[in-house]
């Protein structure tokens, strides 16, 4: 009895307790449903709210992004305008640098270009001189022949020595050693007798200048040269291509064009000379340009055909541009020495040469042809040619052109 009273209580107890066990679990169960439920909303909250907050950071680091290139990007510009100033600073000291020496050597380009001429004269009267412990006949005629040799010409040399001999006897000199410093105060006096003035006369503007002269002497490139220093001067500039015996003399022209930035008239290869210098002149007219260079033919097929288109084109201008100062240039190549003095004797013949213009006396000892050009036959050297460079044609100064010759 107490057995089964006992086990139907453990049984009961057991039901119980299983009952329990169910509920527990059932409550449990609840519990955890719950708490995942909320720890699911909480993992949706937290995705939601790092999914929320990426996108802000991505917008934000983006942005930052766009920033920071920006002022990267204005970083650079300025940078690059700091290259462009320091460019440009290294530009200006560069022409700053290529123009001192230009100007310092104006002189010394002259000196330089000069010292084949020097050499031939300067050199042989030192040496000639040194020889002679007293001054007599035969020192004059040494001089005479050194003169004469370095391209004086033989009717200079003799007005000069002339000139010379005067003037020791009457400044009562003795010594051989003062006579070099006398013979160049000579030339001076000579060259400044017979020409009174050296410069290009292109005022009042406009002005027309007319280069003239044989075949090859350089006048091409004088024009060249001479349009790149009126421009450079402010001058409005304008070429005509008077040379139209072959294309390649239009061509070379238009390459000076180029260089010196200076405007050109141009026709064909064969066209009328006389016809371009009417356009170069209408267009200088048109344009209000300060001087109209004119380039002419050195090579045509004789003297007569030569002169006659020259006196063709003095006509043109004459009735064309009456009003205009007229420069005519004869250009001559000093390597050709007396040659040159022949070519100047022919041009004054049919033209009413103003001016020389004595190129490459770079490369020659005849430098001496200057003081007979002006001499003997009065004519005034107004530029000289000491190189092929833009820069290389000097205004002639008698006194710094003898200095420089006779040391
Ligand atoms: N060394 C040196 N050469 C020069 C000088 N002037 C001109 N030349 C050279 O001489 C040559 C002839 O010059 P151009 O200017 O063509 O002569 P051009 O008188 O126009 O000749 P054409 O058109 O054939 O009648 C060229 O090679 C020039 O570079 C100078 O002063 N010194
Ligand atoms: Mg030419």
């Amino acid at each position: 009895m107490f057995k089964w009273i006992k086990d139907k209580f453990t049984k009961k107890d057991e039901k119980l307790s299983n009952d329990k066990i169910d509920d527990k679990l059932e409550e449990l169960e609840l519990e955890e449903t719950q708490e995942i439920e909320e720890l699911q909303e909480e993992i949706e909250e937290k995705i939601e709210y790092i999914e929320e907050n990426t996108e802000d950071k991505l917008d934000e680091i983006s942005s930052y992004d766009v920033e920071v290139s920006d002022k990267q990007m204005e970083k650079n510009v300025e940078e690059i305008d700091n290259l462009e100033d320091i460019e440009t600073v290294e530009d200006e000291i560069e022409e700053v640098e290529e123009e001192e020496p230009k100007k310092k050597s104006f002189f010394d380009k002259l000196f330089g270009g000069l010292s084949k001429t020097r050499k031939e004269m300067s050199d042989k009267i030192d040496g000639l001189l040194s020889m002679y412990k007293k001054i007599d006949e035969e020192m004059f005629e040494d001089l005479e022949e050194v003169l004469v040799t370095a391209d004086v010409g033989v009717n200079t040399t003799m007005e000069l020595i002339d000139r010379l001999r005067d003037r020791v006897k009457r400044e009562k000199v003795t010594d051989p050693s003062c006579v070099k410093e006398l013979l160049k105060d000579e030339i001076k006096i000579l060259m400044k007798e017979s020409v009174d003035d050296n410069s290009l006369k292109l005022e009042p503007s406009p002005a027309v200048l007319l280069v003239v002269g044989v075949n090859g002497v350089g006048k091409t490139t004088t024009i060249g040269k001479l349009a790149y220093s009126f421009k450079n001067q402010g001058k409005k500039v304008l070429m005509a291509a008077g040379d139209t015996f072959r294309a390649a003399a239009i061509e070379q022209l238009e390459e000076w064009s180029n260089r010196s930035g200076v405007e050109i008239i141009s026709h064909t290869e064969g066209a009328d000379p006389a016809a371009v210098i009417f356009d170069g002149i209408h267009a200088a007219k048109a344009r209000k340009a300060d001087i109209l260079i004119c380039d002419t033919a050195g090579r045509l097929h004789n003297k007569s055909n030569l002169m006659n288109e020259l006196n063709k084109i003095f006509r043109i201008v004459e009735r064309e541009y009456g009003d205009a100062t007229k420069e005519i240039l004869l250009v001559l190549d000093a390597t050709t020495g007396q040659n040159a003095i022949n070519q100047a004797k022919v041009f004054k013949e049919v033209a009413n040469i103003t001016g020389v213009a004595l190129t490459k006396l770079d490369g020659t000892a005849k430098g001496g042809v200057v003081i007979a050009l002006q001499a003997e036959l009065g004519l005034p050297v107004k530029l000289v040619g000491v190189g092929e460079g833009i820069n290389d044609l000097q205004p002639f100064n008698p006194d710094s052109f003898i200095d420089a010759i006779i040391q």
